[in-house]
């Protein structure tokens, strides 16, 4: 079947609708698009009722996602950094060969570790895929890494540690308005996945509870029966509060841990340190909050704990994380119906970015690059020599902050000297983003791929005008582990090409004819089988299945014994339950069946991904933030979102009716905070911390801590909240410290 082929047509004027995705976030709503009557090439988004996912609802965000394919806000030619010292228009040939002499130029005078690779968790999974092999085969390069280590990697390092397998949601959205309790930590998603609260006010109507632990009244808390608003940083505090709590009082599901988990006794003694009284005062959260919390929790026959971004982005986000999950696993719930620990990815394909191989440590399938077995599978499946493949490289703020071949680098021999940008915004994203900014600019060579011209690509030696989601197709994984498909439904730009393309020409400009190709089903082909027996095994998932069963979730064995080539030891099939997948779903069992493995909506109801099958505890304790306020920096400052923008901004600014929603960054403050500063609403606030100073108007706000302000991180400039973050990493996951740092505030 043709997955570009249009689906039936609907609508008034039976002009051919285009099922497919939006362009945005990790709920990866579907949408149908039809070409728009008046304007040649435009595109109209209709309703696609029958995506179980969003069931026809969008945000202003995908509604509007056609604005960007405009030729007036984006690339439509290869732009080249002349010597005017201005980027100019310049052919595709030249383009292509500048870039493939910069980085070959790089790699023979430094060696391939000199040269970086940066993605972006927004890339299809061929991209992501063709991007690892890129880097390690024709650069050889270790030093690839992407956005996504800024998004969910807490998450995917704790989930790991206790489940031995990282999906972010173990189980589907539709499981949630069946639960009992919900606990939502650090997530705002009534602004950034608008379509899914309807589950949680589903939750509700039907009898269950909602409880929000965010520092803000967020649109939101605003939905919960219980809001309680931490000091940010301090959710680890929290959630061993409430495990002590559980233990005191006897709410412990003791035969659950003792059949399907290990290392209760040190998780519980670590959970026994942190008094109730003492979490209040880390905290700030009173504890009869704290004790209702507990008895709604337990109370509930079915729970769930869903964290997001507030307590992930810390410099403790992975044990932060563990705590969470400890508390699920203490009272029985990851591996039964309707309940269990699950973190709400937050890209497009945030998912299927990190599992096929452009994270620093990861080979396709979410195999490790420093297991060998795991290095055979793949240099097989690329017809190489185990050997060449490059060990694990830098996290990527390691990565941006190596960069630079200037003179004051000349003490640093593993610099990065040469980097390829594909699908990011750093200059605005990244944590200490004046720092980042000026690593960028030191480059010997910059070469950047994107479809508008974004801060970033402005610093770069050549940008290439690449095709997006409308225009051509590839698969997604949402949060729920559902591989669904993107497809093309308009001709892009003359001028602009895919990254697939681009990565094809410049492999073949540097010796690879072969290996590179540009069909999009015919690399998924390629990562079926480079996944096969892998934690996210996909070798069972078809564009055709996707189309029909809308989306597969993974692990999704081919259980066909002659389905696919390299089969042998860790042929599919036989991964199913130590995958964590659910045996008992349906699936077969072994790997003789002609019967397509179902996929995996549940996970770890018979067992979990670990080599003994159990859950992990892990003992953890709390900390302090790596900045905590002092006299000089009294404040605490967090940053995140608004509904109507998308990351960097990079997109959503170039839509006008996304800019008049959200004009511009601000400063949210109390107004006794603000009184104290003498500021009105709208005062241009300095906020100082550390490493910079950003100015943006105050908006007040009773729905914030009087001891934090917030800031969305949208845009560039003098408003931009990066220039002040701490990049403090996680030592696990390497995250860094996006949600505290110590900040002042002035009057600007
Ligand atoms: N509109 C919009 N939607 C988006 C995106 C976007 O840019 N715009 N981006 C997408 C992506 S990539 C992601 S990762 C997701 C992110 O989705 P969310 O995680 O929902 O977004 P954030 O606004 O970063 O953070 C959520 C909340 O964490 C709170 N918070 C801050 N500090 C702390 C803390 O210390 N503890 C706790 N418990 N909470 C804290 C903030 O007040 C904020 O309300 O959104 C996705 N959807
Ligand atoms: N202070 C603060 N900073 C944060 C966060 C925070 O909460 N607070 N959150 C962090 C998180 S969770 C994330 S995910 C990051 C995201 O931050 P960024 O990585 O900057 O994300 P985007 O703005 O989505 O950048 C994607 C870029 O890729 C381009 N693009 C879109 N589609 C394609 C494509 O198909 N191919 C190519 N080549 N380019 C494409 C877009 O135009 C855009 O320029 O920000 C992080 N930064
Ligand atoms: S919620 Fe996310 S996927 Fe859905 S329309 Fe909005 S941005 Fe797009
Ligand atoms: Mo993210």
């Amino acid at each position: 079947m043709n997955a570009d082929a249009p689906a039936p047509e609907t609508g008034e004027n039976r002009r051919p609708a285009t099922d497919t995705h939006c362009p945005y976030c990790a709920l990866q709503c579907g949408m149908a698009l039809r070409p728009a009557p008046a304007e040649p090439g435009g595109l109209l988004v209709v309703e696609r009722p029958g995506f179980p996912v969003n069931k026809g609802a969008l945000c202003g965000k995908g509604r509007t996602a056609p604005d960007v394919l405009s030729s007036q806000v984006r690339l439509d030619r290869p732009l080249i950094r002349r010597a005017s010292g201005e980027l100019e228009p310049a052919s595709w040939e030249e383009a292509l060969d500048r870039v493939a002499e910069g980085l070959a130029a790089t790699r023979s005078a430094w060696g391939p570790d000199a040269v970086g690779v940066f993605g972006g968790g927004g890339l299809t999974n061929e991209k992501a895929y063709t991007l690892g092999k890129f880097a390690r085969l024709v650069l050889g390069t270790s030093q690839i890494d992407y956005n996504g280590r800024f998004c969910m990697s807490s998450a995917a390092a704790a989930g790991t540690g206790a489940f031995g397998v990282d999906r972010g949601l173990p189980f589907p959205l539709e499981d949630i308005p069946r639960t009992g309790c919900v606990i939502l930590v650090g997530s705002n998603l009534a602004e950034t996945m608008p379509p899914a609260l309807r589950y949680f006010t589903e939750l509700r109507a039907g009898g269950g509870t909602l409880i929000v632990i965010d520092p803000r009244r967020t649109r939101t808390a605003e939905q919960a029966d219980l809001h309680l608003m931490p000091r940010p940083g301090t959710d680890l505090a929290l959630a061993l509060g409430m495990l002590h709590l559980v233990v005191a009082e006897g709410r412990t599901d003791d035969a659950y841990i003792a059949d399907r988990t290990t290392g209760w006794e040190q998780a519980r003694a670590a959970a026994m340190a942190h008094w109730p009284e003492l979490v209040e005062r880390i905290t700030g959260v009173p504890l009869p909050q704290l004790r209702a919390a507990v008895r709604m929790f337990c109370d509930a026959e079915h729970a769930m704990v869903l964290t997001a971004r507030g307590p992930e982005q810390q410099a403790k986000g992975t044990d932060t994380v563990s705590a969470w999950i400890n508390l699920c696993l203490a009272t029985g719930r990851p591996g039964r119906p309707l309940s269990g620990y699950g973190c709400l990815t937050g890209q497009g394909n945030g998912q299927g970015g990190r599992e096929h191989g452009q994270k620093a440590d990861q080979l396709p399938g979410y195999r490790m690059l420093a297991d060998a077995a795991a290095r055979e599978h793949v240099a097989r499946v690329w017809g190489v020599d185990p050997e060449t493949l490059p060990g694990p490289g830098r996290s990527a703020y390691e990565l941006l902050d190596a960069l630079g071949a200037d003179g004051d680098r000349a003490d640093r021999p593993d610099a990065v000297r040469a980097l390829l940008l594909m699908a990011s915004n750093p200059v605005v994203s990244a944590p200490r983003a004046a720092h980042v900014e000026e690593r960028m600019r030191a480059l010997d060579f910059l070469a950047v791929c994107d479809v508008v011209l974004s801060e970033s690509a402005r610093l770069a030696d050549v940008v290439l005008p690449v095709t997006q989601w409308a225009e051509e197709t590839g698969t997604m994984t949402n949060l729920e582990g559902r591989v669904i498909l993107r497809r093309k439904a308009v001709e892009p730009p003359q001028g602009c090409r895919s990254d697939l393309w681009v990565m094809r020409e410049l492999a073949a400009r540097m010796g690879w004819e072969k290996g590179f190709p540009t069909d999009p089903e015919e690399i998924f082909e390629e990562l079926r089988r480079a996944s096969a027996g892998g934690k996210a095994d996909y070798s069972g998932i078809t564009y055709r299945r996707i189309v029909e069963e809308d989306g597969i979730f993974w692990p999704c064995p081919e259980t066909s014994p002659d389905g696919l080539p390299g089969g042998g030891p860790d042929a599919p099939g036989g991964g199913t339950s130590g995958n964590g997948g659910n045996g008992g779903n349906g699936g077969p069992s072994g790997g003789h069946s002609p019967v397509p493995h179902p996929g995996t909506p549940r996970m770890f109801l018979d067992r979990f991904a670990t080599p003994d099958g159990r859950a992990r505890f892990l003992p953890v304790s709390h900390r302090p933030s790596a900045e905590e306020p002092d006299e000089e920096y009294p404040l605490l400052l967090t940053t995140g979102r608004v509904l109507a923008q998308y990351q960097s901004g990079a997109q959503t600014r170039r839509v006008d009716s996304l800019n008049d929603a959200a004009p511009g960054p601000f400063v949210q403050l109390h107004p006794r905070l603000a009184e104290r500063l003498g500021a009105a609403e709208g005062d241009p606030l300095a906020v100082i911390s550390r490493r910079g100073r950003a100015v943006a108007p105050a908006r007040l706000s009773r729905g914030i801590r009087q001891d934090t302000v917030f800031m969305p991180f949208h845009w560039p400039g003098e408003g931009r909240a990066n220039t002040l973050t701490n990049p403090a990493l996680d030592p696990t996951s390497r995250m860094p410290e996006f949600k505290v740092c110590a900040v002042r505030l002035e009057r600007a």
